[in-house]
């Protein structure tokens, strides 16, 4: 990876201003002179992370944000301090912004995901690492670049972590003017990581394997002051049981529609789920991650139990709540088949949504250091560490049926009709809020498959036979609709004389 080279010794800074970024690839800004990102509102939202950082940036500094997903970043800025917050699929990004800042003369500084979990590799490309929560850290890291002292830490780390009564609201008037293009800019934090120990999960290695609670009366506080809808980042806002019960509890009175993440462990509790209903709990973001048990071991999520997915599901739909099922495919368990597998019980399992991941090992994860050890990381451009894209060497299949067929569920799972017909089930049950949440999810997952042009193929579907006419005719039928089949990758032979699975 370049990098600049980063001063050991810095001097005296008088700061006024600070902007903070959020970096974004080319293929996905707005701004991009292509014109094929949508400018519309769509799975945008949040950016609380930068909110958050801007409400710890003491009084005296001028501060101001740029997500450059949705706005042209300025390299010549005035400010003479800037932030960077990023994850690993976008770090290559945030390092060449690094590089054109550092050459007009800015001091920069990164936090987030990927420099915490991989602070040595960030601090080639940075003058300071803020790993882990901005709250106590950030202050001083700007302190130490007006006493000129920054040379010397480089990497700031908290001992004890933060105690969340102490973070303040965020500041999302600095994102009134981008507003237009987000889903919702009301993102609410209740919690921050998870006490579970899942190998292959970045939040349990950012936060220590704890769950951190905030106050109920701050949450609700915060609330007072948003819109009705809106949604909790947790990662698994049931994680402390008592603290989501009361949570909830509190929330009934106001009213409002939110969605969320969890785990599965909410369809065992019957009060829990009919306090987050009655909370306005939407649907939630659940890691169904495999059908395998062999892989739930491996993953160290054997609390999932596989057997039991059907009858949980449907528990958390009886309640009124929907899913957006978290699937993983590429795991050592998984073959060339578990792809079609898995379409059909998401099907059957009438899932609402989902969210389909590649297996990843994300660096400063157990993951990571497995598939490292076993030499099995065939790439290492973090662009690359989207859940799109094999960065590794799978063991029951080839990579690039891995690639294809991942293409190919998702491709399927959005297939149009599909998602009308997920709708109109939902919205004939009487869920009218939900059945339009999974027709817009539906549509936005569907547009991004299709622009960038995720079609994949079903590695274990037979040849089809037939005359030439036929195979002329599914092809014209796939240019026109989009159904038909072809891979990303090279390993594997034309689409032509390839059919659609008749099962499926
Ligand atoms: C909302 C969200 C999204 C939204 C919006 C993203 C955004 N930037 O806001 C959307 C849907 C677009 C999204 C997409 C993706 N996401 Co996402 N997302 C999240 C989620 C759930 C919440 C983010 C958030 O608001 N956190 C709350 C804030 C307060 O926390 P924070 O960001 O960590 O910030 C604190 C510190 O990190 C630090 N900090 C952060 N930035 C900075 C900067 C400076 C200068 C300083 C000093 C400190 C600092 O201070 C903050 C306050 O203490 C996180 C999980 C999580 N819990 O964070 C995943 C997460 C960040 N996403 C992740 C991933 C992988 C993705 C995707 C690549 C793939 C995917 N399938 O989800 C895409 C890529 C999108 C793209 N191309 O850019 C991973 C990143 C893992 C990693 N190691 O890189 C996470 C951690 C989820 C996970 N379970 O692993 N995501
Ligand atoms: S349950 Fe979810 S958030 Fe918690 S460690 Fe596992 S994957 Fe991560």
């Amino acid at each position: 990876m370049n990098s600049t080279q980063v001063s050991e010794t810095q001097a005296a800074v008088k700061i006024s201003k600070v902007l903070l970024v959020l970096p974004a690839a080319k293929h996905v800004r707005v701004t991009s002179a292509d014109r094929s990102v949508p400018r519309r509102k769509m799975l945008r939202f949040s950016i609380l992370g930068l909110t958050t950082v801007a409400a710890a940036t003491p009084p005296q500094y001028e501060v101001t944000i740029c997500d450059e997903n949705v706005e042209p970043l300025d390299l010549d800025t005035d400010a003479e301090v800037v932030g960077i917050s990023f994850m690993t699929a976008i770090a290559p990004r945030a390092f060449e912004i690094a590089r054109e800042l550092h050459r007009r003369g800015k001091i920069v500084v990164a936090g987030g995901f990927h420099p915490t979990l991989c602070p040595e590799d960030t601090a080639r490309h940075f003058d300071a690492v803020v790993a882990g929560d901005a709250e106590g850290l950030w202050p001083k890291v700007l302190a130490d670049i007006e006493a000129g002292r920054l040379g010397k830490t480089k990497i700031y780390r908290h001992r004890d972590l933060p105690d969340l009564a102490c973070v303040p609201a965020p500041r999302r008037d600095l994102t009134a003017h981008t507003a237009k293009y987000y889903a919702t800019i009301n993102a609410v934090q209740t919690t921050r990581g998870c006490a579970n120990g899942c190998t292959y999960c970045s939040i349990t290695a950012f936060h220590r394997q704890t769950q951190r609670t905030r106050p109920v009366e701050d949450v609700l506080a915060e609330l007072k002051t948003i819109g009705r809808d809106f949604i909790f980042v947790d990662d698994n806002i049931i994680g402390d049981v008592e603290y989501a019960k009361k949570l909830f509890a509190a929330m009934a009175p106001l009213k409002k529609r939110w969605i969320s993440q969890c785990s599965l462990r909410i369809a065992d509790d019957p009060e829990l789920l009919k306090l987050a209903r009655d909370a306005g709990c939407l649907a939630m973001f659940i890691g169904i991650e495999t059908l395998s048990g062999a892989n739930l071991s491996d993953f160290g999520k054997e609390f999932n139990d596989a057997a039991s997915y059907r009858k949980r599901i449907a528990a958390i739909r009886r309640a009124g709540i929907g899913v957006q099922a978290g699937i993983i495919v590429g795991a050592d368990g998984d073959d060339p088949g578990v792809f079609e597998r898995m379409l059909g019980f998401l099907r059957a399992a009438r899932i609402d949504a989902l969210q389909l991941n590649i297996l990843t090992p994300l660096p400063g994860t157990p993951l990571f250091e497995q598939f490292d050890r076993a030499g099995r990381i065939t790439d290492t451009d973090w662009s690359k560490y989207d859940f799109r894209h094999v960065v590794i060497r799978p063991a029951g299949m080839t990579a690039g049926q891995l690639q294809d067929g991942a293409d190919w569920l998702y491709a399927q799972f959005y297939r149009l009709d599909r998602i009308i017909l997920r709708a109109l089930r939902t919205l004939l049950s009487g869920k009218v809020s939900l059945a339009v949440l999974a027709w817009q999810l539906g549509m936005t997952y569907r547009y991004d498959n299709i622009r960038e042009g995720i079609v994949g193929r079903n590695p274990v579907a037979k040849p089809a036979s037939g005359s030439r006419f036929g195979a002329a005719l599914r092809r014209a039928w796939s240019a026109l609709t989009g159904l038909g089949e072809r891979s990303r990758t090279e390993e594997c032979p034309d689409a032509e004389g390839v059919q659609e699975n008749p099962a499926m």
